[in-house]
């Protein structure tokens, strides 16, 4: 996992150039799903799946972009960058270049080897960890180079304006900015954000549904779209309120009623969901695991009932970890309708954990589930 020493190696034989190696992670989000576009909360942990790239100078003008994982070569001319994605793994990093050379940067020729293991499609933000992991290695080369919150602002306007996803702050700014050991709560109003310990004997326990996740598709923007009407009317009534982060359960008392009721239901979701990404940093902070799982249950709960967000495959993961010893709290993770599950659970019990969990779920749905068991890893940098 992440050797930097095999994708140098690579790119020196392929592109005969003495590349700069960074690495940046993917990531499980601990609570606080569909809020980050509302400018709310979220508790994500970057996690030790991660993409590497490798890069060197060109002369010739060229951007030569080789994916390992898919083994294919892209090329692009830097003078003339694409005006419009063209729906393949190279929209991500060439998204990248387009974005800063927007910013005024004078993008270079350049090569670029890429390598990754966050599992593709599976709803741990693959493609946040190559546009970050991208940015910084363009960034190294045009010597303009950002903090890491300004580097997750440029990363999510790929998905928002290049890339044609309609996503929210969290995954880039986790992987740009995760540390060691830590969940971060982050405002994603301000960027401001908070390190929450997660305790040593606690293991992020991440099984996959292997239900396929997507945000491009159509779920992600109805759900986002129907939470957003609900916002719409609140603000005609009252003002302030711009994003869900302003409406509070009252609001939604008084006005609920002019709402469609699946646009009540996205809000109230966004809402209490708000509050208990707060609370559960808070409980964190003082250690109190049981308050951490019973939070986390209940965002669940609210995610599948009232967001609209799970699938069965991913309620029945969650069910069948509850009664597992060292289980401290289960939820669906990320984006929705498929994925993974994120776990806390008690490091010692973790391996027979992610076993009868996987047995559990083979026995209902005949589908090998891939469980991981990480820890909270730091967030993109420079390897060599
Ligand atoms: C996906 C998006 F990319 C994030 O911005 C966020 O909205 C998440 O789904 C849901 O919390 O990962």
């Amino acid at each position: 996992m992440h050797d930097p020493v095999v994708l140098r190696s690579k790119h020196l034989a392929r592109f005969q150039a003495e590349p700069a190696v960074f690495v940046a992670p993917g990531r499980v989000n601990l609570i606080g799903e569909h809020t980050d576009y509302a400018e709310g909360f979220v508790m994500p942990v970057a996690i030790d799946f991660a993409t590497l790239a490798a890069i060197s100078p060109r002369s010739d003008g060229k951007i030569v972009i080789y994916s390992e994982n898919f083994e294919e070569e892209k090329i692009f001319e830097a003078a003339a960058l694409p005006v419009a994605p063209s729906k393949h793994w190279s929209d991500y990093p060439i998204g990248v270049a387009v974005i800063l050379a927007g910013e005024g940067q004078k993008i270079p020729g350049f090569s670029l080897s890429i390598w990754g293991d966050v599992p593709l499609g599976s709803g741990l933000s693959s493609s946040a960890a190559l546009e970050v992991v991208t940015g910084l290695a363009i960034t190294s080369l045009t010597g303009v180079t950002y903090p890491g919150p300004v580097l997750a602002r440029l990363c999510q306007r790929v998905e928002n304006e290049f890339v044609g996803a309609n996503c929210g702050i969290m995954d880039q700014f986790i992987s740009a900015n995760g540390e060691e050991n830590h969940a971060l709560l982050l405002d994603c109003r301000d960027l401001s954000f908070k390190l929450a310990p997660i305790p040593a004997d606690i293991a992020i326990v991440i099984a996959n549904t292997m239900v396929k996740h997507s945000i491009a598709g159509g779920d992600y923007p109805t759900r986002r779209r129907e939470s957003e009407a609900a916002c719409a009317i609140i603000n005609s009534h009252r003002g302030g309120v711009p994003f869900l982060r302003d409406a509070t359960l009252e609001d939604l008392e008084k006005w609920g009623h002019e709402m469609e009721p699946k646009s009540y239901l996205r809000a109230k979701h966004v809402i209490t969901e708000d509050l208990r990404t707060v609370a559960a940093e808070k409980a964190l902070e003082k250690g109190d695991l049981a308050e951490v799982g019973r939070l986390m249950a209940e965002a669940h709960a609210s995610y599948s009932k009232d967001f609209g967000g799970s699938c069965p495959e991913a309620d029945a993961m969650v069910e069948m970890a509850q009664d597992l010893p060292g289980l401290v709290g289960a939820r669906l993770t990320g984006g929705g309708f498929g994925g993974c599950t994120v776990n806390l659970v008690k490091r010692e019990n973790a391996k027979a954990f992610a076993e009868t969990l996987a047995s559990r779920y083979f026995a209902k749905f005949g589908i090998h589930p891939q469980i991981h068991i990480c820890h909270a890893s730091g967030g993109a940098h420079r390897l060599s």
